[in-house]
This record gives structure tokens, C-alpha cells and sequence, in this order.
């Protein structure tokens, strides 16, 4: 039994947890825009394991796709370009913010609307999830 036990610590030891239980969500919230224009999405991710974190990709019922991207300037211009997946390692904070990292809900849903909260699904490379209630704010983020 002892034996038993010792060999189970040492295997937890070694594999690590499942990523979407060591990476913590903060200020999830979309923006939501009139006349059915796409909705970016806002939170904080913070990777409280000693193992990395990688978000491949999110999904919601209220969106009719849900994108990673990312916003820069590039030559004084707005660009915006999809991402594969983002890396948040052991211990880091990485931060969605307008003008920058958002996930892009496109042909949202009439659920959309400031006031209401709405589901999305984070995914990881390890394969395991997250439901996350996003709060839906107007234009100016209110
Ligand atoms: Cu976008």
C-alpha cells in the first residue's frame, strides 16, 4: 500500500497537469459593436504551473467562428493576423487588450448585446478545455 502510494506521487510528479488547470482567466469580456459586426474578446491568462501553457484556439455557440488574433502596426497601418496558437509560460501574465491579442467573433449572435454573458471554450495543446463566461460590454467598453 505504502509502495502503491509512493510510485502514484512520483508519476504525478512527472506528468504534468492538465493545462487548462494551471492557467488561471481573468476579465474575460467581449465588445461588442453594432449591426452585427465582428466582437473582439478580452481577457488576462496567467500561468500559475511550472509547466507552459499553450492556447490553440476558442469556440462559443454565440459566435459563428471564434479566431485567435493579433493586432499591430506594421508601417503606420493596422494589420490584424490570425495566430495558431499562443505560448503563456510557467508563472507568466499574457494580456488581451484592443490593439492587440483578441479573439475575433465573427457573426455573432443576438446574445451579443451589453448586459449579457456568454460562454467560450478555450483550447489548449494538450487537449484539455475551459468554459469561460465573457461579460459583454458596449463600444466603449462599459
Ligand atoms: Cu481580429
Amino acid at each position: 500500500m505504502w509502495l502503491a502510494s509512493l510510485v502514484l506521487v512520483a508519476a504525478a510528479g512527472a506528468t504534468p497537469p492538465p493545462m487548462s488547470n494551471h492557467t488561471e482567466i481573468s476579465n474575460p469580456w467581449f465588445r461588442a459593436l453594432p449591426a452585427r459586426l465582428p466582437a473582439g474578446g478580452y481577457l488576462e491568462l496567467h500561468n500559475t504551473g511550472r509547466w507552459l501553457s499553450t492556447l490553440t484556439g476558442a469556440d462559443s455557440p454565440h459566435c459563428g467562428m471564434l479566431m485567435l488574433h493579433k493586432s499591430e502596426q506594421k508601417s503606420g497601418m493596422d494589420t490584424m493576423s490570425d495566430m495558431a496558437s499562443l505560448d503563456i509560460p510557467a508563472g507568466e501574465t499574457v494580456k488581451f487588450a484592443p490593439g492587440g491579442y483578441h479573439l475575433m467573433c465573427t457573426d455573432p449572435g443576438p446574445t451579443m448585446k451589453p448586459g449579457n454573458t456568454v460562454p467560450v471554450r478555450l483550447h489548449f495543446s494538450d487537449g484539455s478545455a475551459r468554459i469561460v463566461a465573457f461579460s459583454v460590454k458596449n463600444a466603449r467598453g462599459q
